[in-house]
């Protein structure tokens, strides 16, 4: 506000109005965007969204407002290869979002209702990552009632992520599958690490991912073994399957195979499975935290260790992943957890604040995924600082299960 009174007393003093103006335009990061209100199209308003490569990745919104009330955000990747996806956020929960951006392919739109205030659009990759979208008029109203009333309403849109997480999950994997089904080892080997991330974000509620009918202890219905099962649980009676059978064909052995093949539409059909699956699950505020517990966990035992992708090193890709499940769990909470112990949800969250600053340090949009390759090197020099790191965010972490779950 002050910036911009001073540039029109600016204007007004030295009458140096057309070059200023032009110096501005030229400077500003968003040229092509409007300061108008997002225009209204049978009462949606339409807010179109271009990602390109120039510039290290620009993510540029053609209006940076719009009324409240229901809002399409049309995505178009002309030529960033090294942005896959968009998220609407409000106070870091993922509100909406699009996934498998690859560039070329046809606009795709994510609508969503939002009352006024300051939302963020987050493209991750781009030069500039995160900006302000803002919706003017009546606020979205605050939740309301006890404070289990507010958690119960962020166990619901918890549950909405993850369903939008695992739609994601379905179309990276058949554009894996139909890589695989071509023969095309060098693609394939390319989206292996694009289809990985989803399952790793949402990996922590496996108790619901068992198969109807079938006994927990049974993995041939149980989904998460047979979408993520590695080297290390090997069960003999039911043999490799999805992700990582067909990470050791890609990468280990170099080949496409009869095998691969059915290893892909296997993989495909669980996760298509799963989908279905995930529908009809509801989350208890304490499963939520115990879930970003598990996901962290994950990362010290399966990630930091560089076992989670022995064979491709995409490890990071899936330490963001679980990270990033971590996080969105706690932001649900966040409402309730404001109410319970402000000081530990402030404590949390600057810790995750913390892990993702150290984790934007292997950032590289030139590989695949977008992270530097885990090689046994980069193990052996950063290990230590990366479990570090999580055991900080682990400890407020693990205190949060207990406040959820005893309150009225
Ligand atoms: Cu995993």
């Amino acid at each position: 506000m002050q910036r911009i009174s001073f540039t029109f007393a600016l204007i007004a003093v030295t009458g140096l109005a057309a070059p200023l103006m032009a110096a501005l335009n030229v400077s500003s990061p968003a040229a092509a965007q409007d300061n108008a209100p997002a225009p209204v199209k049978n009462g949606v308003s339409q807010v179109k969204i271009i990602l390109t490569g120039d510039n290290g990745g620009t993510c540029t919104l053609d209006h940076a407002s719009a009324a409240t009330g229901p809002i399409t955000f049309a995505v178009t990747n002309k030529t960033a290869t090294g942005i896959t996806e968009v998220e609407l956020q409000s106070d870091n929960r993922i509100l909406g979002e699009k996934e498998n951006l690859a560039p070329g392919l046809p606009t795709v739109s994510f609508t969503q209702t939002l009352g006024g205030g300051t939302y963020q659009i987050y493209c991750p990759g781009a030069h500039q990552e995160m900006q302000d979208f803002t919706v003017t008029g009546t606020a979205a109203p605050a939740p309301t009632g006890s404070t289990a009333d507010i958690l119960a309403l962020g166990t619901k849109g918890y549950a909405k992520y993850v369903i939008g997480v695992v739609d994601a999950m379905t179309t990276a994997v058949s554009r894996l599958r139909a890589d695989i089904d071509a023969g095309n080892l060098a693609k394939a080997k390319a989206d292996y690490p694009l289809a990985r991330p989803f399952y790793e974000r949402i990996e922590s509620d496996v108790e619901g991912f068992v198969l109807p009918g079938f006994a927990a202890t049974d993995n041939s219905g149980n989904l998460d073994y047979l979408i993520d099962m590695r080297a290390s649980n090997l069960d003999q009676k039911v043999g490799w399957h999805g992700f990582h059978a067909i990470e050791r064909d890609l990468f280990l052995n170099g080949q496409i195979t009869d095998e691969t093949r059915r290893q892909a539409a296997a993989l495909q059909k669980d996760v298509d499975l799963l989908d279905k699956r995930v529908k009809s699950l509801n989350y208890k505020p304490e499963d939520l935290a115990n879930g970003a517990a598990d996901l962290l966990e994950e990362v010290q035992t399966a990630k930091v260790t560089g076992e989670e992708e022995a064979f491709s090193h995409y490890d990071l890709v899936d330490f963001a992943a679980n990270v990033e499940g971590a996080q969105q769990a706690f932001a649900f909470l966040e409402p309730g957890m404001e109410k319970i112990d402000p000081d530990l949800a402030r404590q949390v969250r600057g810790q995750f604040a913390k892990v993702n600053a150290l984790l934007d340090g292997y950032r590289d949009p030139s590989v695949p995924g977008g992270y530097k390759l885990y090689t046994a090197a980069l193990r052996a020099a950063d290990g230590a600082k990366l479990s570090k790191s999580i055991q900080a965010l682990q400890e407020p972490l693990s205190r949060i299960a207990e406040k959820v779950a005893t309150v009225q």
